[in-house]
């Protein structure tokens, strides 16, 4: 029987089609989902914090309103990650504690400040370009869930990045002050983006197995490639400067030579060593203590409800 159950798994890879909750599925398999849609989800939950920083400072009531709507839409894509990562058989408690004690990671790049409002043009524009490029191909990934997940999250996403540039757009046409500032955001912004992607592909752990199971269906420098290539246009577009100075047309190659970002950085940022980390677990953890009455009142009304259904 075990053959059976691991060859049918096999065939359904195969001939990608999904994986649905209720199926076999190889222990490692779903382990490896749970890691990555945990890391995904906690990432939209801690990543409410950098913009939320600007909620209260945004320049216009319009601003304000369409900041507050975007960081709502990261609550929501939070809520609904833990809800795919459920369906695996871990609950959000248990998920929630792996964060708050350190044991499950997040997107390295919300350990960045946000130091000027076109910090939240920049975010917008390269955090949730970067986020587009590597969700888009998981729109297509083998569990079901998951990829059905990703279909709604990348079309606000989308949303999110045009945002973003629009920012960026109306500050670098503006004043020569509003000018410096989006160029100062983008030469800050541009490597932890693209350190986003992960290691590069001979460092990266997880690929190999992912890709045979068809979770990630491109390879960390893959994506990385390709979201360069796609931001090139668009900073002309905004007549700013990529700070990078071997950033060129390759003929060749059919793609632009980059510097690629510095994966120590990138691996102390993980290991909890980034400019911002401590304050954002702190956050978090008050967040979650603070909200301790919610959770208890929202049990205790269930529990309500359902005995008078009951009775
Ligand atoms: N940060 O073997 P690989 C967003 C870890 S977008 C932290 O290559 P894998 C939207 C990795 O976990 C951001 N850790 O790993 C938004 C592993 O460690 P482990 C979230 C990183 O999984 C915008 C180790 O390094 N998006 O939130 C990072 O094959 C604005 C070895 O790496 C996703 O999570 C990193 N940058 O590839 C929200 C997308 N890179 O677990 C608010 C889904 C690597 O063994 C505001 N995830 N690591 O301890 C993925 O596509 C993949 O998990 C990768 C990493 C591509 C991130």
């Amino acid at each position: 029987r075990g053959d059976d159950v691991q060859a049918w798994f096999d065939a359904v890879i195969e001939a990608d089609q999904k994986v649905e909750p209720r199926d076999w599925m190889p222990d490692d398999y779903r382990k490896g989902l749970v890691r990555q849609i945990a890391q995904h989800a906690h990432s939209e939950i801690i990543g409410m914090q950098p913009e939320g920083n600007w909620i209260s400072r945004a320049p216009t009531l319009k601003r304000k309103a369409i900041l507050l709507a975007k960081v709502q839409d990261e609550a929501g894509h939070g809520l609904y990650l833990y809800a795919a990562a459920e369906t695996l058989g871990v609950t959000r408690e248990e998920l929630v504690d792996a964060l708050i004690e350190g044991r499950q990671k997040y997107s390295s790049i919300f350990n960045y400040p946000t130091l000027t409002w076109a910090d939240v043009g920049a975010i917008g524009w390269l955090v949730d370009g970067a986020a587009i490029v590597n969700q888009v191909p998981l729109c297509r990934c083998s569990y079901g869930p998951y990829a059905r997940a990703m279909i709604r999250i990348c079309k606000e996403e989308s949303f999110h990045q045009r945002q973003g540039y629009e920012i960026l757009h109306t500050l670098s046409h503006g004043t020569p002050e509003q000018r410096a500032m989006a160029q100062d955001s983008l030469d800050r912004w541009w490597y932890p983006s693209l350190a986003m992607f992960g290691p590069p592909d001979t460092q990266s752990t997880h690929s190999a197995k992912s890709m045979g199971w068809k979770i990630k269906r491109h390879s960390n420098d893959e994506l990385r490639q390709r979201f360069v290539d796609m931001c090139v246009p668009q900073a002309k577009v905004l007549g700013l400067t990529i700070p990078d100075p071997d950033l060129r047309w390759n003929d060749e190659r059919g793609h632009h030579d980059f510097t690629e970002p510095d994966y120590a950085e990138l691996m102390r940022v993980v290991a909890g060593d980034g400019p911002c980390n401590a304050e954002r677990m702190a956050h978090r953890r008050r967040a979650h203590d603070e909200g301790a009455w919610v959770r208890e009142a929202a049990a205790e009304y269930a529990e309500k409800a359902a005995s008078r259904k009951k009775a």
